[in-house]
């Protein structure tokens, strides 16, 4: 025991102790539009993650510092957040697809020590960044472009990584609140190499396993689910700058293993290219973020011959379940991939389902998901009360998810209490949409809902009441949303009517308007 607190828990540490050997082995291979693609060895690697630390390190910042990014997908915004690690401080993640105001909330709350953004935003990044008291604002382009690689470009590619314990902060990644305004949810060393160790052993990965990575880096499932497994495992990774399917169906004879959210698989079922003797080599398709439809699951079934392996996480937990990769012997040897359930709870995760009075509900009764295990974050960022009010008094964390276990033990999710849509595996929060539709001249009150979408799943739909006398057209709405919000969160429809449906108690009844606008965007 003494010797494990003794020993380097910093994450980075156990990734790169995963290291090949032979260093000289690809570690990525980058694919380009135009010509080959780059080859980056594991000696690549580990030297250019060295000298991003030295770097972060020559800055003397303070102990715990938020490194925040906003930058292009590329292989160097990966060795970014390695880098982040390995110098033992806080990496921040965001979007690319966020404006001003929305930067301007992340790096007003996170107080970052450094920003790192994409050069054609550097005036108005740096701008806020320096009005929030930061001190060093880098570049960095998908073309390797900036002054973050000229400076490292100076700095030694030897670094001891930085001595972290369990609980030390390793990220910090925002999620949407469903009353006001993100929340910074904590992760530490512990958390993200608990979990990735948990994921490598469920999922098989071996020797000679290869990654197709085409998903953004900026959220959980790209940059920590997909990485860390392929690290972990020292496994080649095939790096889409963005996702395309075409491309994907392409290198699927060269891989093993795909990780994406449900719309990768509708939009890589529409690709001709996607056929048994393409996926011939792979052994593992693994879908989540999003609820996956059956019809895509039989689908993909029946087109490649593989069953997709759907699980289930959160920002603030990682990955809690997964439909077994092999025979789970915790569940009685089943090894069956379940349609439209998430699987068993993943070695190490505790869950449980409670009804409204607080007891533990039967097997097969809908009620709240509640978990807890040492990939449970640490907290909300200097919001205590939040922290608080999401825990039980026996130290579950309240997910907000609503489902059941059935009597073989598979997890399904049924509906969420969070007033939340999920579109294309992003979440948008109804309230924030809302907040900025209620300040818009003409509007007395809306409504966001999310209704089905044969591509993103569910999009969002913006049901507006105009002030007496107003006269508000629904383009215009959408066109003074996009100036300020993410392209992702903006409404695909938006309807004007005379008034929101209300019960006795004057509660918007969102559930009608879910149905009465269903087909809006089918
Ligand atoms: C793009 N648009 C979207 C979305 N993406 N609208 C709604 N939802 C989206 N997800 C907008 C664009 O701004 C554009 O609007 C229009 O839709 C068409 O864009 P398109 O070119 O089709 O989009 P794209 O650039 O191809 O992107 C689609 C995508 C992308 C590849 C599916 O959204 C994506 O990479 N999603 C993955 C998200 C992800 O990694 N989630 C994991 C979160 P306009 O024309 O008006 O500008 S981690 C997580 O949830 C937990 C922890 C977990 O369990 O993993
Ligand atoms: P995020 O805030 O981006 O971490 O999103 C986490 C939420 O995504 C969860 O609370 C679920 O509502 C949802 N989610 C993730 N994976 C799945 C899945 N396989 N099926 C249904 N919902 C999922």
């Amino acid at each position: 025991m003494a010797q494990k607190n003794m020993s380097n828990q910093n994450l980075f540490a156990a990734l790169r102790a995963a290291f090949p050997s032979d260093l000289d082995a690809i570690a990525v291979e980058t694919v380009e539009a135009d010509g080959p693609g780059l080859r980056y060895s594991w000696r690549d690697l580990d030297r250019a993650t060295a000298m991003m630390a030295n770097l972060l390190a020559s800055l003397a910042l303070p102990e715990g510092s938020r490194i925040a990014v906003q930058v292009e997908k590329s292989v160097e915004a990966m060795v970014l957040y390695l880098a982040s690690l390995r110098a033992g401080y806080v990496f921040l993640p965001l979007n690319t697809a966020y404006m001003s105001a929305e930067i301007e909330y992340f790096i007003g709350n996170a107080e970052p020590a450094v920003v790192v953004c994409s050069p054609k935003n550097f005036g108005w990044v740096s701008k806020i960044a320096f009005s929030a008291g930061t001190q060093h604002v880098f570049t960095l382009g998908d073309d390797r472009s900036g002054s973050l690689l000229e400076r490292a470009a100076h700095c030694s590619d030897q670094h001891a990584p930085a001595v972290k314990k369990t609980d030390d902060l390793a990220a910090i990644l925002y999620t949407s609140g469903t009353t006001g305004r993100s929340k910074g949810a904590m992760l530490t060393h512990g958390n993200m190499l608990s979990n990735a160790r948990v994921l490598h052993d469920y999922w098989g990965f071996r020797k000679g396993d290869v990654l197709i990575h085409a998903l953004p880096i900026f959220h959980v499932h790209g940059l920590f689910v997909a990485i860390h497994a392929a690290l972990l495992n020292g496994s080649r990774m095939i790096w889409l700058s963005r996702f395309d399917p075409a491309t994907v169906a392409s290198r699927l004879p060269e891989a093993t293993v795909f990780m994406g959210v449900p719309t990768l698989y509708v939009r890589m079922l529409g690709e001709p290219g996607l056929t048994k003797a393409a996926s011939r080599n792979m052994r593992l398709f693994i879908s989540g973020s999003a609820p996956l439809l059956i019809e895509t699951f039989n689908d993909w079934k029946a087109r490649t011959g593989h069953t997709i392996l759907e699980r289930y996480g959160m920002s603030e937990t990682v990955m809690l379940t997964s439909n077994p990769y092999q025979a789970d012997k915790r569940y009685g040897g089943q090894s069956e991939r379940r349609g439209g359930t998430v699987g068993f709870p993943l070695p190490g995760v505790s869950l449980r389902v409670r009804g409204d009075d607080g007891r533990d509900l039967p097997v097969g009764e809908v009620g709240a998901i509640q978990v807890k295990g040492p990939n449970v974050f640490s907290g909300y960022w200097r919001m205590p009360e939040k922290t608080a009010e999401e825990f039980t008094a026996d130290g579950y964390f309240k997910t907000g998810d609503v489902g059941r276990v059935d009597e073989r033990g598979y997890v399904t999710i049924v509906g969420r209490s969070k007033d939340l849509i999920i579109s294309g595996g992003y979440n948008v929060y109804p309230a924030e949409i809302e907040g900025y539709l209620n300040e818009l001249p003409g509007v007395a009150e809306s409504a966001v809902v999310g209704v089905p979408h044969a591509d993103f799943g569910e999009v969002g739909v913006a049901v507006v009441v105009a002030r007496p006398g107003a006269r508000v057209s629904p383009e215009a709405l959408i066109a003074s949303l996009k100036a300020k919000l993410a392209n992702f969160k903006i409404p695909k429809r938006c309807v004007v009517v005379a008034e929101l449906p209300r019960n006795t108690m004057g509660k918007v009844q969102k559930n009608l308007l879910r149905e009465q606008y269903r087909d809006i965007a089918a």
